[in-house]
């Protein structure tokens, strides 16, 4: 049972010993429950071990493994028959604002893309009961699992395909643990949303205990300029994602100074991820192959998440900040970046089926390439929809008058203090000064409460795969934290964390 006094340990944890140490004022120790002496982390096995749903009314003792928190996504909720922990899972299309400017279709999972993440703990019977509602054949593979063939989901190998309208159930006995993911085995439509990750937890807890655990999925989508659904033929991508999101709408990762982190990366697109984070050098504890003994943890501050790889790292968050966490390939670290123009898809006389050179112009030149006059409209990397010569660009010598023309949005911006005087005869000139900084600022329209006491006009610099680890000293912690409980947002993915605040 969890009495008051448990719940005030659990609840200030990390955060309570940094009162103490810290010696904050009178007023604030008055304003704060005072919590009790911090017990340190116990070994595995030193109590009995429980098998309380996560979701559950009783909070999780600390040898049960801290819930995943999945950022603006959050969790799939699950029944119990008997001892079978049952979910429902329902592959559909839908609607995502991803960035304020910008809503696209994608096809994902109750409601999300990704969809919502599945957590069991090792020992569990599992069954994910799976409704099809696309408008075409599906099923579900689950990356990493050891498994029966006929749990694989592989259509017309392992089994049929689920038609519309179809459900099929799939059924595990959990003996891993680690960061798995769900996903379609279609490839298309692992490109318009259709993954979702599947954390198993262990038994017996990893040590050391980590008192917050997140999971970020990476992703990208080419979605060409007034066009709302992803190319996911293109290898060209101008939205990068953060669970859903581009910056800056993707969420920041709150924790408490003191506090040791998690945090697992899952990549399941095109292209390729270096994830690194500012202030800290991490551990990588884990793989899409579980956990890694600690004798072979690696030191880094930047780890390539591979394409279908999950990547756990570690850190202990000891010091304050608003440290940035993001992709480092710089056009992963922009939003709407791409050369493609033009209309796609089902125009009469539109060539389609063509070979991987001309289809996606990766080699060739005009004529021929996808973008000549000869081919009209198609997809490629090119200079631009119809173009036989390369275009005029903004990356070169600017005249003043060209420049504002071409910005009417940005009439009446004080640009003019952050350009040298000589900037348009400097080679190269611009290059981000349009693209980053107060002409990006939107700070009130991605306004929420993890994102309170961050530095004013932030946003202007946070664009596509990035987002912040907020460590947070224990009063600001407390307060931001305070908020976000107040907001009281149905099925909020960070309310197992939630719960612990008073
Ligand atoms: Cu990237």
């Amino acid at each position: 049972m969890s009495t008051r006094r448990t719940f005030l340990g659990r609840a200030f944890g990390a955060c309570s010993a940094l009162f103490a140490a810290r010696g904050l004022s009178a007023q604030m120790q008055m304003q704060m429950p005072m919590p009790p002496a911090t017990p340190k982390p116990q070994p595995p096995n030193s109590e009995p071990l429980h098998t309380v749903p996560l979701h559950g009314h009783a909070l999780p003792p600390k040898s049960v493994p801290t819930p995943v928190v999945t950022t603006d996504v959050g969790d799939l909720a699950y029944t119990m028959e008997g001892s079978t922990k049952v979910f429902h899972l329902t592959a559909e299309v839908l609607r995502q604002k991803i960035h304020p400017d910008k809503t696209i279709d994608l096809w994902g999972f109750n409601g999300t893309a990704p969809g919502p993440t599945i957590q069991v703990t090792q020992g569990d019977h599992v069954r994910v009961i799976f409704e099809n509602h696309l408008p075409e054949p599906c099923s579900l593979h689950w990356h990493g699992f050891e498994d029966m063939i006929g749990n694989d989901g592989m259509p017309g190998i392992s089994q049929e395909p689920v038609k519309p309208g179809g459900r099929f159930v799939y059924e595990f006995d959990i003996h891993q643990s680690g960061t798995y993911f769900y996903h379609s085995h279609m490839a298309m439509q692992e490109m318009t949303g259709m993954l979702g990750g599947f954390i198993m937890h262990p038994r017996a807890p990893y040590q050391p205990h980590c008192d917050k655990d997140f999971l970020l999925h990476l992703q990208e989508y080419a979605v060409l300029p007034n066009n709302t659904v992803p190319n996911t033929m293109n290898m060209e991508y101008n939205w990068l994602l953060l669970n859903g999101k581009a910056g800056p709408a993707s969420t920041p990762l709150i924790v408490c100074q003191g506090d040791r982190v998690r945090i697992r990366f899952v990549n399941l697109g095109m292209d390729h991820h270096p994830m690194h984070i500012h202030g800290y050098t991490f551990q990588v504890t884990g793989t899409e192959g579980g956990r890694i003994p600690q004798t072979a943890w690696w030191p880094g501050t930047t780890v390539l998440v591979g394409v279908a790889q999950a990547r756990d790292i570690e850190i202990t968050a000891d010091r304050v900040g608003d440290w940035m966490l993001h992709c480092h390939l710089p056009h992963h670290m922009m939003n709407q970046m791409s050369s493609n123009v033009g209309r796609m898809t089902r125009t009469p006389g539109q060539p389609a089926g063509v070979d991987m050179n001309t289809g996606m112009g990766m080699l060739q030149g005009t004529p021929g390439a996808p973008s000549g006059d000869d081919y009209g409209t198609s997809l490629g990397r090119g200079m631009g929809f119809g173009s036989d010569a390369d275009m005029a660009t903004t990356n070169g010598p600017l005249s003043q008058q060209k420049g504002m023309s071409g910005m009417a949005g940005m009439a009446g911006m004080d640009m003019a203090s952050d350009i040298a005087a000589n900037a348009n005869s400097v080679p190269g000139f611009p290059q981000d000064v349009y693209m980053e900084g107060p002409s990006m600022a939107m700070d009130q329209r991605v306004e929420k409460p993890e994102n309170y006491g961050l530095r004013a006009g932030w946003s202007g610099y946070m664009m596509g795969m990035m987002t912040f680890l907020r460590v947070l000293p224990a009063d600001k912690y407390q307060d931001v934290m305070a908020r976000m409980k107040q907001a009281q947002r149905p099925n909020d993915p960070y309310a197992s964390l939630l719960q612990k605040i008073s």
